[in-house]
């Protein structure tokens, strides 16, 4: 169909690397870092309007329209693919066509999966070889079976109008054509290993999430995890990342996964938790040493910078580097900018590429096919009002609505406005693959199938003061948070109960080495409870939109959440405010 003028069949191999990376400098896909400072590590610029996920674009193509649900778009799956047969046709005539076999999850686990991609874009295969294990490892693990996602990506002509990710869960396939950027194109990541194994997940009783895996062990040595789904570019690969401030010796973090976590029950009744990916896809701004030093070490080699901004010695820049903006560079489309230029050097959502080994923190569990059990859950999202710097949820069916009713302010991992709040139920608004009503039933189910479920908390890094600055600081600091909640998973950790949750008291965050007022505290763990009638409308509305595939379960705990703000509100707290959003 798509007329490539050779076939290169990918064997994963490090010579097969460098002839790849080869002829990307040629045709000018890559451009070399300065190797003394950054050895292996190069630059791509993308097509200026090929930089994010495009949600309007992406599909889920089921037989029935109602089982993509309210929160996909939907095509049939014969008329998708007679919308995106012309746009094959033809579509790697004078280019190569990579062949890659790959494997989601470690090698030997009967949980892994294989998938095939087909590609005509060297940096999808470059970025397939850090963010999966390509090659034998798959072709082993495939055996004779021929259990795999047949995965179909084609750069087109990049153009946003001629732009599709179709999911076709029923026959465990992607078509995605016309972007080369990360969760458009490398198939395995948001399209297999969410959409396709979401929809897997639910057949088969386990959850495909939008999670980081963090080990955490305490200082008496008792090592615990906790899994967490915040929505892009809200923190989760720093999170994984998290350095333990001096402050709280005898804590070490591990990294097990930062953003993508498979779950199952065990059989000890825990939820165990592995990361299928072999890489990290991480957002670049941001990224310093003062804020997340793992993570910045651990981009200084083998990594594929994509977006950033150039300085004259050949060495990358970006929003938020550790650096003072240099006097002259290139920004992330290749122009001349300086400090006084109008626009970002790098772009809001530049990303590297960089292979999990390089993780100063990954974890000894990284490979382990089992997995790791997972103590406590966390939801977090950007809000800079009403929602506290963390609660408890009271069950697993509270639990469930806190993630179902996660709204955060959009960010520059997808295309359209960045800042305006939207509903992003457990952060898998853009990656459930199927009708989310059923997906919410799926979770209740999952949470009594196991004797053990985690424990459940919604955390908010992103409060702001009145003039917009952050009230936490964030990052490592965020430890003192997941002490508590650690604290609470054990049966002790000092709370009081409010309308949405239990909440820490002022005392009960370990605030020992770290500045931070009480009255600042205080506005951080607030919860205001005629701020929380305005949300519940929205929330009904949201519900609404599921109709009968919503468990009841849900509007029960939706009306318990009502029932305590009405019974916490005292007229002194509807003083002077407008009640009717
Ligand atoms: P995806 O890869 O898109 O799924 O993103 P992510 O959830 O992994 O987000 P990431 O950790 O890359 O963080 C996104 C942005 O939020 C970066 O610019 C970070 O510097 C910033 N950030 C992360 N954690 C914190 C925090 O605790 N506080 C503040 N203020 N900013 C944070
Ligand atoms: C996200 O947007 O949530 C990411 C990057 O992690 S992408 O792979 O593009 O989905
Ligand atoms: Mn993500």
């Amino acid at each position: 169909m798509t007329i490539p003028d050779r076939i290169v069949y990918c064997e994963g191999s490090e010579a097969e690397k460098h002839t790849i990376i080869k002829e990307c400098l040629v045709t000018g896909e890559l451009i070399e870092l300065n190797q003394k400072a950054l050895p292996g590590c190069y630059m791509h610029r993308s097509a200026p309007h090929d930089v994010a996920r495009t949600e309007h674009l992406t599909f889920v193509c089921t037989a029935r329209k109602d089982d993509a649900g309210p929160n996909n778009n939907w095509q049939a799956p014969d008329a998708a693919k007679a919308r995106l047969t012309p746009l094959f046709g033809g579509s790697m005539q004078g280019r190569t066509m990579y062949v890659v076999p790959f494997l989601m999850g470690p090698a030997g686990s009967r949980f892994s999966k294989v998938g095939v991609e087909i590609t005509d874009s060297r940096y999808v295969v470059l970025s397939m070889r850090i963010m999966t294990r390509v090659g034998q490892a798959a072709l082993d693990h495939l055996g004779t079976s021929d259990a795999f996602t047949r995965c179909l990506h084609s750069l087109g002509d990049l153009s946003p109008a001629r732009r599709f990710i179709m999911h076709f869960p029923e026959e465990n396939a992607v078509w995605s054509i016309g972007s080369g950027y990360g969760g458009n194109a490398l198939l395995g990541k948001k399209c297999m290993a969410l959409r396709l194994a979401s929809w897997l997940a639910k057949k088969e009783g386990w959850l495909a999430e939008h999670m980081l895996i963090l080990g955490l062990q305490d200082p008496q040595g008792k090592q615990h995890y906790v899994a967490g789904a915040f929505p892009s570019a809200c923190g989760k690969t720093n999170l994984a990342m998290l350095m333990p401030p001096a402050s709280m010796p005898g804590w070490t973090a591990t990294t097990v996964g930062d953003d993508i976590a498979w779950l199952r029950p065990g059989n000890d009744g825990r939820l165990w938790a592995l990361n299928p990916e072999a890489g990290f896809f991480g957002v670049v701004p941001g990224t310093s040493q003062r804020t997340n030093a793992t993570a910045f070490n651990m981009i200084q080699r083998n990594t594929i910078y994509t977006n950033v901004a150039l300085r004259p010695d050949g060495t990358p820049w970006w929003e938020g580097h550790d650096d003072p903006a240099p006097a002259h560079a290139l920004d992330w489309q290749g122009r001349p900018w300086n400090p006084s230029s109008p626009n970002k050097a790098a772009h809001p959502n530049s990303r590297f590429t960089t292979p999990a080994t390089q993780c100063a923190t990954l974890s000894p569990e990284f490979d382990n096919p089992e997995g790791v059990p997972i103590d406590a859950i966390l939801f977090g999202a950007r809000r800079q009002r009403r929602v506290p710097l963390v609660y408890e949820a009271g069950s697993w069916a509270h639990g469930t609505f806190l993630g179902a009713t996660l709204s955060s302010e959009t960010t520059a991992a997808a295309t359209g406005k960045v800042g305006v709040l939207r509903r992003d139920p457990m952060a898998m608004l853009p990656f459930c693959g199927y009708n989310m009503g059923d997906y919410f039933a799926h979770w209740l189910e999952m949470g009594a199938s196991v004797a053990k479920p985690p424990q459940i908390f919604r955390v908010n890094w992103f409060r702001t003061t009145d003039d917009g600055k952050f009230l936490w600081p964030g990052f490592g600091d965020n430890l003192r948070v997941l002490k508590w909640i650690l604290e609470r998973c054990e049966g002790h950790g000092k709370a009081v109960p409010s309308a949405i949750g239990a909440v820490p008291t002022l005392d009960a965050i370990d605030r020992k080495g770290l500045e931070i007022s009480d009255d600042d505290l205080s506005a951080l763990l607030k919860v205001d409870p005629a701020e929380w009638v305005e949300a519940l409308a929205g929330q009904e509305d949201f519900f609404r939109t599921f109709g009968e595939h919503l468990p009841p379960a849900m509007w029960d705990e939706q009306k318990h959440l009502a029932h305590r703000i009405e019974d916490a509100i005292t007229p002194h707290d509807l003083q002077g405010r407008d009640l009717g959003t």
